[in-house]
């Protein structure tokens, strides 16, 4: 089965484990030997949380999702390397080189020097990618949603000022923690990127696409604001089955809710669900199927809800969830 999931970081990564296990695959890394899966899982990874900082290109999403598959995350804090120290970090504030407040972790900056270093060798986000894969084998096609820069920026009111400016996710994200109002959240470029090579292909061929639990605004909805790729799945042969990140009206993770808010939607499985909209049913929407946490309601028109319990606790767990999404989408492995 081929099977193309769209994601974000954290919570994306979390699910794409569940997606592995649920076919039979070891989540973490590859099997030995020679038993090749018959099954293909291609990710589609939001970038719009990248960043240049202290001239290092970061991808923070395609970097979560390839150390969880890989076996190199910290679990903790669910994103950056296991085993991480911070020499340089510290040594870059002794300078006072700003950005301070982002947690850039020794293990984690060789990731950044290579991706930096052929990015500027000319080398497109797609190939990197692959390279750096080459070591950490996560068992599935990470793509970048596209290999041109998208990237997400916040209007605020600046806390000191007051006046009304934009800063990068990240520093609303981390510096903030998305505690300043967003009065909008704008994928920067998004207009004029295409889908990296092998998305379109990936969509085309799959037999099941998932949206994944993962921040419907900064994540999904970023891939989905690359220019061709919401017509490819609304064209697309494979049933789409959206995953609610809202649970009984509050995000598992991160703040969901502070993104919805800023575009004016409910926190609520059944308005995410609306926001994605039904394929059937209406000009631009995405969803055959909607899954929702066991207790929450939502009535989406033109899309099958079914609710099944949501919690990724542990592999076991998100692999029900993902075997749920597949008879959602009447499909097996
Ligand atoms: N998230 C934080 O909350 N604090 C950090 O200092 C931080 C550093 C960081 C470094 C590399 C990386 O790949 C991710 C990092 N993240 C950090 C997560 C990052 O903000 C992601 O964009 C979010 O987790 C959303 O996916």
């Amino acid at each position: 089965m081929k099977v193309v999931v769209l994601v974000g970081g954290v919570g994306g990564a979390r699910f794409l484990l569940g997606v592995k296990a649920a076919l039979g695959m070891p989540a973490v890394g590859v099997a030995a030997g020679a038993t090749e899966s018959p099954h293909r899982i291609t990710a589609l990874v939001n970038t719009g949380d990248d960043v240049w900082m202290h001239g290092l290109r970061i991808c923070p999403d395609l970097d979560t999702c390839m150390y969880t598959l890989g076996g190199g995350i910290d679990s903790e804090r669910g994103w950056g390397r296991a085993g991480e120290s911070w020499t340089v970090k510290e040594e870059l504030a002794a300078y006072g080189a700003d950005p301070t407040w982002f947690g850039l972790g020794d293990r984690d900056i060789a990731t950044h020097l290579i991706r930096s270093r052929m990015l500027r060798a000319g080398f497109p986000l797609s190939e990197v990618t692959a390279a750096l894969c080459d070591r950490w084998q996560p068992g599935v096609s990470l793509l970048p949603a596209s290999d041109d820069r998208v990237e997400t920026h916040v209007a605020i009111d600046d806390p000191d000022s007051g006046e009304r400016r934009a800063v990068h996710f990240q520093e609303w994200w981390v510096r903030h923690r998305a505690s300043l109002p967003a009065h909008a959240i704008v994928a920067v470029g998004a207009d004029e990127a295409k889908p990296a090579p092998g998305v379109l292909e990936a969509i085309a061929e799959a037999d099941v696409v998932l949206l994944a639990p993962s921040n419907p605004v900064v994540s999904v909805g970023t891939v989905l604001a690359v220019p061709g790729i919401r017509t490819a799945l609304r064209e697309g042969k494979a049933p789409v089955i959206g995953i609610s990140p809202i649970i009984d009206g509050k995000p598992l993770r991160g703040m969901a809710d502070a993104c919805l808010t800023a575009i004016g939607v409910e926190t609520s499985a059944q308005a995410v669900g609306r926001h994605y909209g039904s394929r059937t049913a209406s000009a631009d929407g995405l969803l055959d199927g909607w899954l929702v946490h066991t207790g929450d309601r939502a009535d989406v028109p033109g899309v099958r809800v079914v609710s099944a319990p949501m919690l990724m606790t542990d592999v076991d767990a998100t692999s029900a969830m993902v075997a749920e999404a597949f008879s959602l989408a009447g499909v097996s492995a």
